[in-house]
């Protein structure tokens, strides 16, 4: 029986001295062999270790039938070489595990890597010496390894998962792991067998076992997503691609999210009919793509729960056509994760399989395994008489390959599995603070496992070996990752995991597999060509979070975090800085104008709401245009009047057309955007004496509008927020109308500018210092600047509705919202704050672009639905509220 099940092997010490290397490989796999070529290429002095007999790694291992790439192969092969690149052809579009293994071994022969490779030699343990500065390794066969460096290739998904069933000792029958498949193959003709699992491995491997079963009997816990491979040859389009210019297409695959060049979608699943949505589902099904059908249906796929349920439901419908028997086929429909969350499969004949009359589906679910007999398998229901059992139960993914070496003591005797305890720390999932000169080849907080690993693979080892380079040329011996990279690279990972529908899934992703491993996302999910420019980044800005020491030279640690923005909104800023955008106040105001109009043309169409009417009101020199938004349900709704931003010069009633959408959905309540005028033909005070008009009139119309009788709220972001302060100050002191609420977002509320944020901020965030003084000096000229209806906070602030201020951290009118709010407290006034870390001044706005300021809308929504007496609104599918992104303040 396997050591899955069993104790760890024995020793088989031979004894020996201690070899001294630079550098020790543990593994032989896709990440050792091009880790030792480019070490030695570097010159190095190398050896790596691997427990197997040969080259080859989890594709050493995995060779039960049917195993094979799921990727295609094309996108799955080293990129180093452009010879090699062209003295190797893969003979399929997904290859086979035995194709796959005579690649690395190719591999191996052509730059002789075999030499330096310890075969049947196991890494038991590996000590940081603090006395020499080096890693001392012991070994299965006893003789040690003493390194400089010490990198972990051991490969993500490696170390099996002892299959947690009771009774498998006493089973008479054969036992068999998927993972740990007998190289000499299993004669399975006539046998009645059991596949446990519906995993990847399970769903390559049940066809091919059924076609020699006599009997085959599947134990499923959770059905999954499969989509057929259709293999066959590599398709022509992307061989072409391929061949006309492979650095090209190696080089866009990098910079891509998952490390496949493709084109990401760009469509929202609410802008496609439900026939366009088919037609874009039923493409990719006959194209047998898992890389393009976790990306290229609609953009909101991976992200909205309600958009990846859409396409869900097209799974199901394709099951149900293929199952003829509907107990059987229901049984298979996945029904409690979004396709995506959970590693979805390929599949060449799954689902048809389960028409064969020699094939059973027993559904855990309904009927658990109860034990694992001497003959067979007895469930709470049935028993059943096997000969064989296979074990396709798979990985303590991540971490487990990893902690096999056990233990790896850093600094001051720390344990790795110590300091793991609650989930995986580390640096870019690469280094880990406490263990100097150890690395991480697509270690957990690394794209790794929801990336092309090939890809994700090169760029580790090419980043490990030049940072060596850089370390010798320097005089530097040993490199650490700093203990505040490390929590903000955490922070950072939790960040990008709240973009994503894994919450909803127990998968080995979240090392939910394997009982009491503590559950926390480990890859990292803000995607391959990002993670590459972090990685980069750190090095360009001179090892931002390392700390380097050497004999001879100065100790430097730059100290920090590398990502503090949250992971869209630092994708937003970096696609604005490549565009080189002129600075809007170098256009002129028409200029701007048409700019922003342009701009705006290109972001996603707001969600639909019940009605969308345009309309004029009335104000003092002439009429204002109004956008109104109702929502779907039944009136009639409370009234939220709101001001749009532009700096009192730019934008109109349908400029915040998406983030109006928003909140009309997530209130319920009716938004009337208002078209105020603008300087600088109308400079203050015409934008509040507009919008203090525009709210009187409709206070008086409520009703006719469709709104409750009752106070109005207002709401604005922006210059739009510093017109809904003024419009309180002007309706307590006016005589009405009454106001229930204020919504601030990102509000201007004073004309100075010496606070912090106004320095801290001053250029890079989209909204700059400058741009900031173009807005005042158009709108108000200095004299009347410090009139309260321009700058608010200078105003009395008692005896005002209660408010919800919004700053949001990288904008330089961050502190004057701040100070407004509490002041306003000071003054008495129910104030409420969200802090939004992170965040910069057009988040909260740029609706379906910066999927991380949902949580903020949220609370938004639900602050107005208090100002307005209602219930809190109940998360909505693929709505995130978690709030701890957020540092915020009530008062
Ligand atoms: P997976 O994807 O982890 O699949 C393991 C399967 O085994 C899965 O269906 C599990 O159900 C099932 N399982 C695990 N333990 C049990 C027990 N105790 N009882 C019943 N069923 C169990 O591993 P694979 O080897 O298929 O694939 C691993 C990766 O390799 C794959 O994703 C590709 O990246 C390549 P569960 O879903 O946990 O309910």
């Amino acid at each position: 029986m396997l050591d899955v099940i069993g104790a760890a092997p024995g020793s088989e010490a031979t004894g020996g001295g201690t070899q001294h290397v630079d550098v020790a490989v543990v593994g032989a796999g896709f990440a050792g062999l091009f880790l030792l070529h480019r070490l030695r290429q570097a010159g190095f002095t190398a050896v790596a270790m691997d427990e197997a007999d040969d080259v080859g790694g989890t594709w050493y291992w995995n060779r039960y039938p049917g195993a094979r790439c799921d990727i295609q192969t094309l996108d799955y092969s080293y990129s180093f070489d452009p010879e090699l690149e062209r003295a190797w052809t893969w003979s399929e579009k997904y290859a086979t595990q035995p194709e796959i293994l005579r690649y690395l071994g190719f591999v191996a022969d052509r730059y002789d890597l075999r030499r330096d490779i310890r075969f049947g030699t196991r890494v038991s343990a590996a000590n940081w010496d603090e006395a020499t500065q080096r890693w001392l390794l012991c070994t299965s066969r006893g003789a040690k390894v003493s390194s400089r460096f010490y990198i972990m290739a051991t490969g993500c998904l490696s170390a099996p998962k002892p299959p947690e069933i009771e009774g498998v000792k006493d089973f008479k029958g054969e036992v068999y792991f998927t993972s740990r498949w007998p190289h000499q193959g299993v004669d399975l003709n006539g046998k009645r067998v059991a596949v446990i699992g519906t995993g990847s491995s399970a769903i390559q491997a049940i066809p091919l076992i059924a076609e020699q079963a006599s009997h085959l009997t599947v134990f499923q816990r959770t059905p999954n997503f499969a989509l057929p491979a259709h293999n066959g040859a590599a398709p022509a389009d992307r061989a072409a691609l391929l061949k006309q210019d492979p650095a090209a297409f190696r080089a866009q695959a990098r910079m891509s999210m998952t490390g496949v060049p493709l084109p990401p979608a760009t469509e929202f699943s609410f802008q496609l009919s439900d026939a366009e949505r088919r037609e874009r589902f039923d493409k990719l099904w006959a194209r047998g793509d898992l890389v393009g059908m976790l990306t290229q249906l609609w953009a909101d796929q991976g992200t909205d729960a309600e958009a990846n349920a859409l396409l869900a439901e097209l799974f199901r419908e394709k099951i149900r056509s293929i199952v003829k028997d509907p107990e059987t086929a229901a049984a298979l429909l996945p029904n409690d994760h979004p396709f995506g969350a959970k590693r979805p499969c390929l599949d060449t004949n799954y689902y048809a399989t389960f028409n064969r009359p020699n094939v059973t589906l027993v559904n855990l679910r309904q009927e658990p395994v109860a034990s694992i007999t001497a003959s067979g398998i007895q469930t709470e229901k049935r028993s059943f008489d096997i000969d064989v059992i296979v074990f396709a139960t798979g990985f303590d993914a991540m971490t487990g390959a990893i902690k096999a070496v056990h233990p790896i003591t850093g600094r001051d005797g720390q344990s790795l599995t110590d300091l793991w305890a609650n989930g995986p720390q580390s640096y870019l999932g690469l280094t880990v603070a406490g263990f100097p000169n150890l690395f991480l080849i697509t270690g957990p907080g690394s794209p790794s496992v929801l990336s092309n690993m090939s890809v994700s693979i090169e760029q580790h080892v090419d980043w490990v070996v030049d940072r060596l380079i850089a370390l010798r040329e320097a005089g530097v011996t040993t490199m650490e990752a700093t203990a505040v990279a490390q929590s903000g690279w955490t922070r950072h990972l939790a960040d990008c995991a709240t973009l994503t529908l894994h919450r909803l899934a127990n998968t080995w992703y979240t090392g939910a597999n394997v009982p009491g491993k503590p559950q926390v996302l480990m890859p990292y999910t803000g995607g391959v060509g990002p993670y590459r420019s972090i990685c980069d980044e750190v090095v360009s800005r001179g090892m931002l979070g390392f700390r380097l020491t050497g004999p001879g030279v100065a100790e430097q640690c730059n100290d920090g975090e590398i990502v503090r923005l949250q992971p869209d909104v630092r994708l937003v800023l970096n696609m604005l800085a490549e565009m080189q955008l002129p600075p809007i106040e170098s256009l002129g105001a028409q200029g701007a104008r048409d700019f922003v109009a342009e701009f705006n043309k290109a972001r996603p169409a707001g969600r639909p709401v019940g009605e969308v009417i345009d309309g004029t009101l009335p104000c003092p020199d002439g009429a204002l245009a109004y956008r109104l938004y109702r929502p779907a349900t039944p009136g009639p709704h409370g009234i939220v009047v709101y001001f749009h931003g532009g700096g009192w010069v730019l934008g109109d009633e349908q400029s915040d057309d998406p983030f109006c959408r928003d909140l009309c959905r997530r209130t319920g309540m009716i938004f009337v955007s208002v078209g105020y005028r603008h300087a600088p033909e109308h400079r203050f005070p015409v934008a509040v004496e507009d919008s203090y008009a525009a709210t009187q009139w409709i206070a008086a119309h409520a009703e006719e509008l469709g709104g409750r009788p009752g106070p109005l709220l207002v709401a604005g972001w922006s210059a739009g927020a510093n017109i809904v302060a003024v419009t309180c100050q002007l309706a307590r002191d006016r005589g009405g109308p009454e106001i229930g609420g204020q919504l601030l977002l990102c509000p201007v509320t004073d004309c100075r500018f010496d606070r912090p944020s106004y320095t801290d901020n001053a250029t890079g965030y989209f909204l700059t210092r400058s741009l900031m003084y173009w807005f005042w000096d158009i709108y108000c000229s200095p004299a009347d600047r410090s009139d309260p209806r321009a700058s608010p906070l200078r105003g009395n602030l008692a005896g005002l509705p209660p408010a919800y201020v919004v700053t949001c951290e990288f904008d330089p009118l961050r502190d004057e919202g701040v100070a407004y709010a509490e002041a306003m407290q000071t003054a008495g006034v129910a104030v409420e704050q969200l802090k939004a870390k992170g965040h910069f001044h057009s988040s909260f706005v740029m609706v379906d672009v910066v999927v991380t300021g949902v949580s903020g809308r949220i609370q938004m929504a639900n602050a107005l639905r208090r100002f307005a007496g209602l219930p809190q609104a109940t998360e909505q599918q693929g709505q995130r509220t978690d709030p701890s992104r957020f540092s915020a303040a009530a008062g």
